[in-house]
């Protein structure tokens, strides 16, 4: 039988890390759909994530961009974040938007451009001492468009080389999570297309380096929760980049094209140890609010996590391994359906009340009026964006 205290005890000691550019503007080629009221700086955006972190008790790390995060103080950021019940988490590097970086940035077939991009790295190392941040969080556009364009195998040695080099620069407690992605940009070979290319480079650098799973980076009708199955026990699982997809990388809010595969995927988590601190799995959201206000889309998002996982957590995983055990297909499936098919909303409104917070995080935003006061204050200025 499921123990509902230690279910609860998890629920309050979850931790979801939310992206400082998904408070600013986004959109797709086609267009960047302005919103008003949308921050201006790291600061502001700080000030947004605070007000996730308050409706719903569970968001209290925020990973940031760089150069979208720039700022001359990153230690006056990080007490900023402290004042606010927040912390930095994951730096996220940048090699996607310098013209030098066309044709790639550590794979980049021109040693100077190469030496650039390591140095840019290096540079998000040396903002992670102070900021306190535990992670380097790696994604490369690196690829190729045409057949011939470029030596694949020859692109798997700079990279190697690169990694190597900051990886000798992590200090004693920090880490380097390296993300794949299928395509786009580019569209005929991406350099770290999937978990098998990102989880060798990893497994040579070394336990520092480990694998960030983007649920929106695999070709459709990939089984997402046999890689995180994997990873987690290989020990090389080193977090997620939450959000959802109908057709690519369209970074909706997590959970809403999908809720079962996210379920799914919690599953795994949830049984192999995932949501334990010492595993050290970072659960990171990764989206774009292109058409919706982004401050109530992080907030749902944030609540789609939690129900997923309250849903894992009340997985009778006894009843569950006698069924596997017994080779009974049909009950296996109905054990693990029976908590998927389990509403859990009134479970989770109790876990906030008991967090002294309000049952309803949505209900709780639109209350505090944050959504007309940030349009009120925030005029004039530059409005923050991935500045494409
Ligand atoms: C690439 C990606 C990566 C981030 C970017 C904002 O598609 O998922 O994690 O750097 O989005
Ligand atoms: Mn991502």
């Amino acid at each position: 039988m499921t123990d509902l205290s230690a279910v609860k005890a998890a629920l309050k000691s979850q931790r979801i890390e939310t992206p400082s550019w998904a408070y600013g503007n986004s959109g797709t080629r086609f267009k960047v759909f302005r919103q008003e009221g949308v921050p201006r700086n790291p600061y502001e955006k700080l000030d947004d994530a605070a007000q996730v972190h308050a409706a719903t008790g569970v968001a209290p790390i925020v990973s940031l961009h760089i150069p979208w995060d720039l700022t001359d103080d990153y230690a006056a950021l990080s007490t900023y974040a402290k004042e606010r019940g927040l912390t930095l988490g994951a730096i996220n590097s940048n090699l996607f938007q310098d013209d030098d970086y066309k044709l790639g940035s550590v794979a980049n077939a021109d040693p100077a451009i190469r030496r650039k991009a390591v140095d840019h790295l290096l540079e998000c190392v040396d903002i992670m001492d102070a900021t306190g941040s535990r992670d380097l969080k790696l994604w490369f556009a690196d690829g190729t468009n045409y057949p011939g364009q470029d030596d694949i195998v020859t692109r798997q040695d700079r990279f190697a080389e690169a990694l190597a080099e900051v990886y000798a620069r992590l200090g004693e407690d920090q880490r380097m999570l390296l993300e794949y992605k299928l395509f786009e940009p580019a569209f005929y070979t991406t350099d770290v297309p999937d978990w098998g290319t990102s989880y060798a480079h990893c497994l040579k650098l070394g336990e520092k380096a480990q694998v960030v799973v983007d649920t929106g980076h695999h070709a459709p009708g990939t089984n997402i929760e046999f890689i995180v199955a994997f990873l987690l026990r290989e020990k090389k699982l080193g977090g997620f980049d939450f959000n959802s997809r109908f057709y690519a990388d369209d970074d909706l809010m997590v959970g809403s094209a999908d809720p079962f595969q996210l379920f799914r995927i919690m599953h795994e988590v949830a049984k192999n140890n995932g949501l334990a601190p010492e595993t050290g799995v970072a659960f990171m959201l990764d989206q774009c609010h292109n058409i919706e206000a982004k401050i109530p889309a992080i907030i749902r998002s944030v609540m789609n996590v939690q129900e997923a996982t309250a849903k894992a957590l009340l997985v009778d995983l006894d009843a569950l391994r006698a069924a596997q055990l017994a080779g009974d297909v049909l009950e296996a499936n109905a054990v693990l359906m029976d908590a998927y098919n389990t509403d859990v909303r009134p479970l989770l409104a109790e876990v906030r009340t008991e967090l002294g917070i309000d049952p309803d995080p949505m209900a709780a935003y639109r209350a505090s009026g944050w959504a007309s006061r940030i349009v009120s204050e925030r005029v004039g200025g530059e409005q923050a964006g991935w500045g494409a």
